[in-house]
This record gives C-alpha cells, structure tokens and sequence, in this order.
C-alpha cells in the first residue's frame, strides 16, 4: 500500500467494509502499522441532493488538484444502499476521467448496513488513503437523513452544493445542514442558469447573517460555480487553499482534528461495548423484547435492566 499499490489499498478498503472479526482484526493491526494519521492531508466533504452534481464536482475538481500536483482519493457513501442499491449516488459516480487517472483513487462505497458501520469503514478508509499517499481526500455523501452529520465529522472542510432558483425546501436541505457547513456552493452556474444561481446566491449570503459563527470563527461563504464550464473553480480552490492556511495558522485546523479524533473513539468503544455485550446476552436482550411487546416493561427500563445484568456479569468475570 506504501509502494501505491492501488489493488493493495483497494482490498484493505473491502476488509474496512467487511463485518467479519477476522478482518476487523487485520484492519485494527493494519491501522496500528499505520500509526498517527499525518496532519498535512487535506479532507474535504461535499454534500447536497442527488443531481446537485456532487460526481461531476468532484471529477473536475480531482482532475484539477492532480495537476496541481495532488494525489486525490474519493470515497462517496450512499446511506441508501441497501434499499435502493446505490441509486442516490448516480452513475457518475464512477467519475470516469479521475478513475483512470494514475493519481487517484475512486472508490464508490455501496457498504451495506447500519449508518455507524458505514461512517466507521469511511473513517477508517480516509486512514488508509492516506497512509497509502492520498494527501487530498474528498468524501461525497448525500445530502439526505444523517449522513452528513457523520461525514462532518470526518473531514477538515465541508462543502453544500445547491441548485440556483430551487428554494431550500425543494432541495431537502435542512437548516442544520447549512449549519455545518464551510461553502455554500450554488452548482450548475453556467447558461441560463446563471440568473437563477445568482438570486439562490443573494438569498443565502442574506440569510447567513442570522446563522451563529461556527465554531471554526469563519462563517459560511457563498459561491457560484459550473463543473461543465469550470466557472468558478479556480476561485473554490483558491477559496479553500485560504481556509486551509488560516485555520492552520488559528490552530483551528488541529483543534478540529483533535475533536474529530475523540468523537469517533466515543463512537466506537460505544459500538464495540454494544456488540461485545450482545454477543454474549444475546438472549437476555430477546428476553426484553418480548416482555417490551407484552408491554410489561419500557424500552428505558429494559435498556437499563439489560446492561446493569451484563455489568454485573462483567464484575463476577472480573472477581
Ligand atoms: N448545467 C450543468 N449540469 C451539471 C453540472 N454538474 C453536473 N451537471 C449535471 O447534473 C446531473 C447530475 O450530476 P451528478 O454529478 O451525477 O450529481 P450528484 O447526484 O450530485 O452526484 C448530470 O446530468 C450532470 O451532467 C454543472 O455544473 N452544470
Ligand atoms: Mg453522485
């Protein structure tokens, strides 16, 4: 993998994918090898509906960043794979012109499973990436139900993309959404669309005044661009290049990291307690659904009955 042997770091990317113990295990011994993630990487998210034109973005902008010099690793997750296959995350997703280009890596997760499974194999594959010498990694996710969340919480900078003319409540964004957010992108600038795109443009610069700082102490900047005619790249990467440097500077960008880095060991010593103690009370746990759906007891008392008997197991274990 540290030779950039794509086919090597494409298969520890299937075993961050896999449920099975024995590949957890040679992922867990695989990220100790890898040790500290390094903090000149750049990881950026993007987000926004399906169709907003996250892939083409994406494409463009990788194909750019390569020939500034970058090596550029795309991981996209689409939550609604197991329901709808994929669909959400369209076929560009293949991104066809960066897949075959020899600094880059493309990688469409269609990881079945919960969202904590998929946000955890994400995380992890960033890790990967990296040590493999991606320096620049963009995360696309649709901007639906809580996958942005997640995905904000793994990257450095986060980029909404938006249609011009459409109003919020067309385009499914929620509030919180825009919240977390570092660009407001208003996408598919080009031809007739411009008018549009610049009113969307106005009306959100207008409402972002009432919108709290982020904790970043930078607030959200609005900006036009096309990823058919290129219109308005070279001002994101310039943009971003910007954040980058004073938030490095500001220490934000270390901070972020840091925080970043506990949420998720929260996250999984939650998720490793839960499926260690299934595992072994699994019936216990059955025990509680039924009395749960013969309502003689409620899903907080049971939740409590249920790990007070697996610390008290724990304890006579320990004793
Ligand atoms: N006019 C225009 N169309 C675009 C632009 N970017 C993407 N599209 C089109 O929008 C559609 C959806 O693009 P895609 O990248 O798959 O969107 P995603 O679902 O957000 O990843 C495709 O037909 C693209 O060709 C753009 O900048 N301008
Ligand atoms: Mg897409």
């Amino acid at each position: 993998m540290r030779e950039g042997h794509r086919e090597a770091l494409a298969q520890a990317i299937t075993w961050v994918e896999s449920t099975l113990p024995e590949h957890q295990e040679r992922i867990a011994q695989l990220l100790e090898e890898v040790g500290t993630p390094a903090l000149r990487s750049k990881r950026l998210g993007i987000t926004g509906i399906p169709g907003a034109g996250k892939s083409t973005l994406i494409e463009r902008f990788g194909m750019e960043a390569v020939q500034r010099g970058h090596k550029v690793a795309v991981l996209a997750i689409d939550p609604s794979s197991t329901r709808t296959k994929g669909a959400l995350l369209g076929d560009k997703t293949r991104m066809h012109d960066l897949s075959m280009e020899p600094h880059a890596f493309v990688r469409p997760t269609s990881a079945s499973g919960t969202l904590g499974g998929v946000a955890r194999a994400t995380a992890e594959a960033i890790l990967l990436c990296e040590a493999a010498g991606f320096d620049m990694v963009l995360v696309e996710t649709v901007g639906v139900g809580q996958s942005e969340v997640a995905v904000r919480e793994m990257v450095d900078i986060f980029v909404l993309t938006l249609i011009g003319g459409a109003g919020d409540d067309v385009q499914g964004i929620k509030r919180g959404v825009v919240e977390m957010c570092d660009v407001l992108l208003i996408h598919k600038a080009d031809g007739e669309h411009i008018p549009s795109c610049q009113k969307t443009a106005a009306a959100y610069r207008q409402a972002l005044h009432l919108f709290p700082l982020p904790p970043s102490g930078t607030a959200a900047e609005v900006m036009l661009a096309s990823s058919l005619t290129g219109e308005g790249h070279d001002k994101l990467w310039s943009h971003l290049m910007d954040l980058e440097t004073a938030w490095r500077a500001s220490g934000w960008w270390e901070v972020q990291r840091k925080t970043q880095a506990a949420q998720a060991m929260h996250r999984h010593a939650k998720q490793l307690l839960v499926d260690h103690h299934m595992h072994h009370r699994q019936a216990q746990w059955e025990a509680l659904e039924q009395q749960l759906a013969q309502r003689n007891t409620g899903a907080f008392a049971a939740a409590r009955a249920w790990v007070n008997e697996a610390l008290k197991a724990n304890e006579g274990n320990q004793s």
